[in-house]
This record gives structure tokens, C-alpha cells and sequence, in this order.
């Protein structure tokens, strides 16, 4: 089966079956979340990724993990799960607990942990965008060959900051990759009423960055666009701007209680027939990589993983009243070294 996959330029079984794997793990990783936030064990705001799988795990089988950086905004649990976080840590900083990544001081929209090029995890709609080309511009003053993926929404394509982030990344060649997430609103504003140019990934070209736009809903597709894209930055050293089509199937945040506001089950339905998971387990089905059985059997060993991952965060502490003001401010005494 893998010569046969070699020989017509396919994806080996192996490689299919880890797509499948980290895709169903981050929805019912998500799932399990929204369960945590309605038992009241998660607070703040919470914003899933169930519906955009294919998108963070084409990305992120693309790039060079722990040397790569990648930054994003607050619907980021699935960037930190996929670029190897630990899930306990994930789950335990959404749960606001002390085994968490920022100590449970961050909550789910600041997962944060560059020792696996995680740079965030952020709340401003497109503020962590000039962070991005940040990190990039290290990358270029260092003259090390790192890449850097720099994800948005399609709502946060409209904020002025990302267009002076867009110049200064096109003037340095700054090896940064712009990525829209376009999953077609805003909070409950539609594409059409907040962009006055809806073809997002135009907003590269003013610049003379590269840009195209690319579906996100079919994993295999994403990851070989992606692979293509950083290698050519990665060559090239320039920056380079794609926009996602995608769709969100559940609410924009976890208080989101009414989709309807804004639209149709008729909607829903039909973008279901997308359904990301769904496509590569036909595909499966279809290569003969895995029947119904063996499909049932990964979703029930990674809904129990889940089970255990959210057991084990729970059963850490919340922080103690104590540590209320570490981590604040950075310690800039001189014997610290800074
Ligand atoms: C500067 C700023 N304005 C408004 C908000 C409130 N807000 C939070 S999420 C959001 C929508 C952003 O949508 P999009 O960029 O498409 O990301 P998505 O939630 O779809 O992933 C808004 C307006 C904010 N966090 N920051
Ligand atoms: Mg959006």
C-alpha cells in the first residue's frame, strides 16, 4: 500500500491516518471544552476551532516544529495541540488551573509556549499581527532560516494595524506568512457586511506580496498548499498572504448561544456537507487505509484520551490567592540579568 501511494505521488497510509487522528482529537478536544465551560469549570471568553481542523493541521504538518513560529488569536487551542503542547497544560490553563501553560493566569485566548514556537494566543482582534512580523524580523536580522505563520480572521483582516504590517513585512521581505482564516463572520457579522472587498486575499497584492486564496476544508488539498508555500518563503525569504475558506460550525464563543441571530439552520446544514473529518474519513474508506470498525476504534481510544486529559486538568488546583501579582510586570532588577 505505501509503494503504491509513493508511486501515484500520494499521501502515505501512515500520513492519512495521523491527519484523521489530529483532526477528530482537536473537535473532540473543543467538544469537551464547551463541556467545561457550560459546567462552569472554564471562564472567560472560550472561541472552538470545530469546522476549521483541516486548516491548523495542513499548517502545521508543513512546517519545522520547535524552530518555526506561529502566532494567532484567541481561537488558538488547536495551533498549541497540534505544535505539541501538552493537552493537560492546554486544557488546564482554559480550565483556569495551575498546571496550565501560562499557570492558569491566561485562559483559553492566551495559550502560550514558545519552547514549541508557540507565540500566542492573543485578544486583540489583529493586534498580535505587527507580533508576527515581529518574530519574522528576528528571523531576518538573525539570518536564520525560520518561517513564520502569522494567522487571522477574516474580521481582523479589516483592522489598519495589519496594514502597516503589510508594508513593513513587503519592505523588510520579512519571511512571514499571512494566513485568513476566512470562516465568514465576524462574531455574528457576516463577510459581506464587514468587508467592502470580500476576496481577502487581494489584500496582499497593493503590497507586492504574493497572495492567493485556497480551500480549507479538504485536509490533503491544505497541506499541500501549505508545504508549497513555505518552502517557497522559507527560499525566498519574503513575505506571503493566503486567504482560508473555511466555516466555523459551532458558535462564535462559547456564550454564543444563538446562531440563528445571524444565520439559518438551512446554512448550517448545507456547510456540514464540507465537514472536513467526514471528507477524509471517506477518503479512508475509499484507499482502503481503514474500514468502520478501525474508524470507531481511533474515535473511542481519542475520546477517552480526551476523558483522561480533562480529568487529570481538572484534578490541578486554581492558582493561590498569593501569586495574584506574579507574572505581571517583568522583573527588570539588574542582578535578574535583564
Ligand atoms: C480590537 C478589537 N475589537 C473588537 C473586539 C471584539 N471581538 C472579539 S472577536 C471579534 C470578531 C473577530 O472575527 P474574526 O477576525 O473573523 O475571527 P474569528 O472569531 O472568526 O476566528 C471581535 C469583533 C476585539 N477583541 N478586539
Ligand atoms: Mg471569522
Amino acid at each position: 500500500m505505501a509503494k503504491q501511494a509513493e508511486k501515484k505521488n500520494l499521501e502515505s497510509p501512515a500520513e492519512l491516518e495521523q491527519y484523521y487522528r489530529d483532526m477528530l482529537f482537536i473537535r473532540h478536544f473543543e467538544e469537551k471544552c464547551n463541556v467545561a465551560y457550560r459546567q462552569g469549570k472554564a471562564g472567560g471568553y472560550m472561541h472552538v476551532y470545530i469546522g476549521m481542523e483541516a486548516l491548523a493541521v495542513g499548517w502545521m504538518h508543513s512546517i519545522k516544529k520547535a524552530h518555526d513560529y506561529v502566532i494567532t488569536a484567541y481561537r488558538d487551542h488547536a495551533h498549541a495541540l497540534l505544535l505539541g503542547t501538552d493537552p493537560v497544560a492546554v486544557m488546564a490553563e482554559i480550565m483556569g488551573r495551575k498546571a496550565g501553560t501560562a499557570g492558569g493566569k491566561g485562559g483559553s485566548m492566551h495559550i502560550y509556549d514558545p519552547k514549541n514556537g508557540f507565540y500566542g494566543g492573543w485578544g486583540i482582534v489583529g493586534g498580535h499581527i505587527p507580533l508576527g512580523a515581529g518574530l519574522a524580523f528576528a528571523s531576518r536580522y538573525r539570518g536564520d532560516d525560520k518561517v513564520t505563520l502569522n494567522f487571522m480572521g477574516d474580521g481582523a483582516a479589516n483592522q489598519g494595524v495589519v496594514y502597516e504590517t503589510l508594508n513593513m513585512a513587503a519592505l523588510y521581505e520579512l519571511p512571514c506568512i499571512f494566513i485568513i482564516e476566512n470562516n465568514e463572520f465576524a462574531m455574528g457579522t457576516r463577510l459581506e457586511y464587514h468587508a467592502a472587498d470580500t476576496e481577502l486575499w487581494k489584500r496582499g497584492t497593493p503590497f507586492g506580496i504574493k497572495s492567493e486564496r485556497i480551500d480549507g476544508m479538504d485536509v490533503l488539498q491544505m497541506k499541500k498548499d501549505a508545504q508549497r508555500i513555505i518552502d517557497w518563503v522559507r527560499k525566498e525569504g519574503k513575505p506571503y498572504l493566503v486567504e482560508i475558506m473555511t466555516y466555523r460550525y459551532a458558535g462564535h464563543g462559547a456564550a454564543d448561544n444563538d446562531r440563528q441571530l445571524y444565520r439559518t439552520k438551512e446554512e448550517e446544514a448545507e456547510n456540514l456537507k464540507r465537514d472536513p473529518v467526514e471528507k477524509l474519513k471517506h477518503i479512508l474508506i475509499e484507499r482502503n487505509i481503514a474500514n468502520e470498525e478501525k474508524l470507531e476504534a481511533i474515535e473511542a481510544e481519542i475520546l477517552e484520551r480526551v476523558e483522561k486529559i480533562y480529568e487529570e486538568a481538572d484534578a490541578s488546583p486554581h492558582p493561590d490567592v498569593d501569586e495574584v501579582y506574579d507574572n505581571i510586570y517583568t522583573d527588570m532588577t539588574p542582578e535578574k540579568g535583564h
